[in-house]
């Protein structure tokens, strides 16, 4: 037997570590102690044990391709590569018929899921958007429609004139099959006041969250990190996230998201380490203990930092991409061109020593691979 006590001398992790063992949850303090004190070996082990308890080896992809409606945005946040103004160079505003082009690149080809994300623009409301889904669903009937963020949703909905609870259904009822987890930033509201002053707020996000679960939408959950914020604003951040997942249970994953500094206002601030990115998984996977997937957004970290995170508490790295987004790249992201064949997933997560697994959008097992 391991005798913990032998290899962790501070007792206030040694507590912390043995909570974890014993399948209790940590405290905000508990897990600000975990950011601060604990080095990266020790975070390592004890998201191990969580992610094997919720997820066994298992480790998840999808085949899936993004659309990008529009980098137009009436909101100007400090550390957005992404919108550009109307007559730049590198703005797009693409008509439904372009999308469906898009979609339409697919025919003869398996894929589960498009996720589609862009800014907000100021003239499109929530029946041009409903209109999209209701032809890509035409098109496609058994393609999981992933789309639009919070802040996206919550201007649609007002410019239409709905209550959250009608425009949530009335998305639903053209095609809306989930939400994906952007918008959420760091909930903090004096550093949203800072990096992104005009867009919905955390209260907001996180309503419009809890209305689409109690509608049957499932959704995910971003974090964006390593800014300006402290680990208090971190351990905060999924506090209100653990909050809220306890009540509706919707929350299907968590993803971390690196503040990447190039093209936009705040890249004096620099980017934080590999180092920390892993040590963030880990916390992030101890901490939220009821949201079933951790995700690594492998466009944005990379490929290799992706492989690494699986030992470090993640056991998604979402799926294929196809080089269909161009968000993270705009920001200085790793990939300039993401796209990855499933036998290149495959071949990344078996090399980590996980299970590849296949999956849908609701995270059902399509096809299962050998460890
Ligand atoms: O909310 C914008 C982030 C998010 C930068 O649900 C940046 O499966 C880093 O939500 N550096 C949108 N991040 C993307 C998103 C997402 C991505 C992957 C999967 C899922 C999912 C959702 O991108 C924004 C913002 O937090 N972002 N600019 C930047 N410079
Ligand atoms: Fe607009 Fe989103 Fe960029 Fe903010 S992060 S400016 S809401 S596109």
């Amino acid at each position: 037997m391991i005798n913990p006590e032998k290899y962790i001398s501070d007792p206030a992790l040694l507590k912390i570590a043995e909570k974890i063992t014993d399948e209790k949850r940590i405290t905000p303090e508990e897990g600000l102690t975990l950011y601060q004190n604990a080095g990266l070996p020790l975070l390592g082990l004890l998201a191990g044990i969580v992610r094997r308890r919720i997820n066994g080896e298992n480790a998840f992809f999808i085949r899936n391709f993004h659309i990008e409606p529009t980098n137009r945005c009436i909101y100007n946040c400090r550390f957005c590569s992404y919108r550009k103004p109307p007559k730049h160079p590198e703005s797009w505003d693409l008509s439904h018929e372009q999308m469906l082009e898009t979609v339409k690149r697919f025919d003869g080809r398996q894929i589960e899921e498009v996720h589609i994300v862009g800014g907000v623009h100021p003239e499109h409301d929530l029946h041009y958007y409903g209109e999209l889904i209701r032809q890509i669903k035409q098109y496609r009937p058994g393609l999981h429609i992933k789309a639009f963020s919070a802040i996206e949703l919550d201007y649609m909905i007002r410019k239409s004139g709905y209550s959250l609870e009608e425009g949530l259904g009335i998305l639903k009822d053209y095609g809306l099959d989930s939400i994906p987890g952007g918008g959420a930033e760091i909930f903090d509201e004096q550093i949203r006041k800072i990096i992104c002053p005009e867009k919905a707020s955390s209260d907001m996000w996180l309503r419009i969250h809890e209305t689409a679960h109690l509608a049957g939408i499932p959704s995910n959950a971003t974090m964006l990190y390593g800014h300006m914020e402290t680990y208090s604003h971190r351990i905060d951040h999924m506090e209100r996230l653990r909050l809220l997942q306890d009540k509706t249970q919707g929350f299907n994953a968590f993803i971390p998201l690196k503040y990447k500094r190039e093209n936009n206002p705040m890249s004096h601030l620099g980017e934080v380490s590999m180092i920390e990115d892993l040590r963030n998984y880990a916390v992030s996977r101890i901490y939220l203990d009821n949201i079933p997937h951790l995700k690594a957004y492998w466009p944005m970290t990379g490929k290799e930092v992706a492989q690494l995170s699986l030992s470090f508490g993640t056991d998604d790295l979402d799926g294929t991409i196809e080089d269909t987004t161009r968000i993270y790249s705009m920001a200085g992201a790793g990939e300039k061109n993401p796209a990855m064949t499933t036998e290149e997933i495959c071949k990344l997560i078996n090399d980590a020593g996980f299970r590849p697994v296949e999956r849908d959008s609701l995270y059902n097992f399509i096809t299962t691979f050998a460890l």
